[in-house]
């Protein structure tokens, strides 16, 4: 037989194996139903994806199809969103409420449709519509093509962790109060718990028995696809007595960083590689808060945890894992700010260079007015409202942005978003001293967009503001990973500063935690044309309006530029008969 192939032969023969052997269509249903779930405290009645909690979990090679068939058999107005998707080519499948497409609502189903191409590793799909990805999420898991390794050694298995946190009683702001406007006359939900894999485990007394339990063998390597889907906390992460090698954030490989602890973001993902390399026993993992916006130092409450056992292990008393002060920044700092990107590793694209568009934002909660004969929870007896460059964020109510941006109606968006904010101040240390400084507080509502040649190079120094309080904001950005060129505490200084980025191999994400009174530089090439939201990934924030949104316009070829939306694209016409509200009895007692 003779192997050798004429040029053209060899050319062909690649290519029907790389779009018939390489790349399948993976397809799935989600079912969204209400069920009856009791993970702790009493007998809830939550939405679900198939009655599992968390949801299925998906798993695509690189460059495979995917497609989902939603059904949404629940009482509430649900899209899926599919984090850290780029969706090239398929801006109508991102699933961001009132961005990419109005809700489907109860009774009707849609189809996402689209190819994963360009990224590895772990990401998570959840409900954008709300905070109904409270329990409406699950993980993506994004593997290599056939034959192509991972650019670390084969674990010997692979083990999904979700992060979430449980609400006691369940309750959804959707049906009695609008998203974008009331919202905020009362407290966030408390959480009750947080869940490894949905089990609260020992820390609660109703949980006890239900614990998450890893067994492993000795000497052997597990990797570890860590997700946090809580609603609004950072979480810290450990597991007594071990370290973890990261190898990929936001499915993005990484340069191989060893830890004792991590930090996530809600919407963040962490690849690590863990080594039951420790003497035979039992050894428990945990998760704890981190929140930012605190000034004093407390111990962690409650640690929530799940038990690594190895095989043949005699001993029942597991070894526990010490965890940070809730108000550590600086743990939650080295590991979000150390960690570099696989310069040169699969799907790796060089930094570039030049920037077409600089923008300065800054970033946090500012007040909006309360309205006459009501009480707010705000400082100053206002309400909170989100400041992007002193704009609050206002959700479209009709129509979504990108097919008002798409047929061209008018009246729906102003594209103004500004690459400054409006005034220079001194933005860690907010204090009031004028009139002008006092309406600094009380940003403008407005739908404001910014658009974007197509392959423009774009920077963004993300400015926290201590108008309201420094906080770590988690920003995502939807269509694309941005490369995190630098953080620091403070105002940003665009000299000195400017000088220590790191072009030559920064970490990249889909969502960043901008240090709390402090900043981060992004960079991102918009070389997919569409709408792409830029929002804080706490679940509160997003109703306050930490919102903007991009716009990228068509390029030059049909291959760059926008193609219309399916047919079955969810509309926003109002049937009264459905909307009945859901959760009437909601308890209102914190
Ligand atoms: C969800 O449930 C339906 C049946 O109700 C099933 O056909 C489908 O395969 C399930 N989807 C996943 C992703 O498990
Ligand atoms: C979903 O609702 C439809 C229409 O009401 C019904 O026919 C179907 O059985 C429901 N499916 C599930 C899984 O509940
Ligand atoms: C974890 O890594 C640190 C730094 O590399 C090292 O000092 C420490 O001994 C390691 N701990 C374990 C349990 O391997
Ligand atoms: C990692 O963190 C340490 C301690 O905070 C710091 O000295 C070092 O410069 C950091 N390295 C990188 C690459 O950020
Ligand atoms: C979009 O609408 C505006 C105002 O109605 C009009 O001036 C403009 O020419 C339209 N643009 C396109 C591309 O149709
Ligand atoms: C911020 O927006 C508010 C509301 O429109 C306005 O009153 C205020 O002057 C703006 N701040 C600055 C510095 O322009
Ligand atoms: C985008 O810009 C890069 C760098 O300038 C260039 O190499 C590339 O061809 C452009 N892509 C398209 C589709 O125009
Ligand atoms: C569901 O979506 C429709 C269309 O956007 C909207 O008119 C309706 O108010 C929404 N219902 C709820 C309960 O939010
Ligand atoms: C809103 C909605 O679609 N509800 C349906 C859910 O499923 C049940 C039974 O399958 C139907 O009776 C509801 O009408
Ligand atoms: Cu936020």
């Amino acid at each position: 037989m003779n192997h050798r192939l004429h040029g053209i032969e060899a050319f062909l023969l690649l290519v029907l194996f790389s779009s018939i052997a390489y790349a399948a269509i993976v397809e799935h249903v989600f079912h969204v139903k209400n069920v009856l779930v009791k993970p702790l405290c009493k007998e809830q009645m939550i939405p679900s994806v198939n009655g599992t909690l968390p949801g299925p979990t998906i798993n695509v090679r690189e460059g495979d199809t995917l497609v989902v068939h939603v059904i949404n058999n629940s009482t509430y107005n649900i899209t899926i969103h599919w984090h850290g998707v780029f969706q090239l080519k398929s801006t109508w499948m991102d699933g961001a409420n009132m961005i990419t497409q109005c809700p489907i609502q109860p009774g009707n189903k849609f189809t996402y449709r689209f190819d994963i191409t360009g990224q590895e590793g772990t990401l998570l799909w959840h409900a954008h519509v709300v905070n109904l990805r409270a329990t409406l999420h699950g993980a993506l898991i994004i593997r290599p093509r056939s034959c192509r390794p991972y650019p670390f050694p084969k674990p010997y298995k692979e083990v999904p962790l979700i992060f979430r946190k449980h609400y006691c009683p369940f309750f959804f702001w959707n049906d009695d109060l609008n998203y974008v406007g009331i919202l905020n006359l009362r407290p966030a939900p408390i959480s009750d718990a947080y869940l490894i894999n949905g089990l609260a485990g020992d820390s609660f007394p109703c949980s006890k028995n239900r614990m998450f339990n890893l067994k492993v063998v000795q000497g052997k390597t597990y990797l570890l696809r860590i997700i946090n889907a809580a609603l609004n906390t950072h979480l810290f992460f450990k597991i007594a007595n071990h370290n973890m090698t990261v190898v990929a954030l936001d499915a993005v490989y990484t340069t191989p960083y060893i830890t004792d602890v991590m930090l996530l973001t809600p919407g963040q993902t962490v690849d690590a590689l863990f080594t039951a390399d420790q003497p035979m026993g039992m050894y428990y993992m945990a998760i704890s808060p981190y929140t930012s916006a605190h000034g004093v130092p407390v111990p962690p409450s409650n640690p929530i945890r799940g038990l690594i056992v190895y095989e043949g292990a005699t001993s029942s008393s597991p070894v526990l894992p010490l965890m940070p002060y809730m108000n550590d920044i600086p743990t939650a700092h080295r590991f979000s700010s150390n960690i570099t990107g696989l310069a040169g590793g699969p799907h790796w694209k060089p930094v570039p260079r030049h920037v077409d568009e600089k923008m300065l934002v800054t970033m946090g909660l500012g007040l909006d007015p309360c309205p006459p004969k009501t009480k707010c929870i705000g400082p100053l007896g206002q309400r909170y409202a989100g400041s992007l460059n002193n704009y609050t964020f206002v959700l479209p109510e009709r129509l979504s942005l990108q097919e008002a941006y798409f047929y061209n109606i008018s009246e729906v968006y102003t594209d103004d978003f500004p690459n400054q904010p409006p005034r220079k101040f001194d933005y860690t240390n907010f204090e009031i001293r004028t009139d002008s400084d006092f309406k600094m507080m009380f940003p403008e509502r407005k739908t404001s967009t910014k658009t974007l040649k197509f392959n423009s190079t774009v920077e963004i120094i993300v400015q926290n503001t201590g108008i309201v309080t420094t906080e770590s904001h988690p920003m995502h950005l939807h269509g694309f990973n941005f490369y995190v060129l630098g953080f620091g505490f403070g105002n940003y200084d665009p000299i000195h500063d400017a000088r220590k980025l790191n072009l030559v191999n920064p970490q990249m994400r889909n969502t960043i935690g901008v240090p709390p009174g402090g900043w981060v530089v992004l960079r991102f090439v918009a070389n997919n044309p569409g709408v792409w939201m830029f929002h804080c990934h706490m679940d509160a924030h997003l109703p306050y309006g930490v919102i903007m949104a991009f716009i990228v316009q068509n390029g030059p070829t049909p291959e760059t530029t926008m193609l219309p939306p399916p047919s079955d694209l969810p509309q926003c016409t109002r049937d009264p008969t459905i909307y009945e509200s859901p959760t009437a009895n909601v308890d209102l007692s914190y």
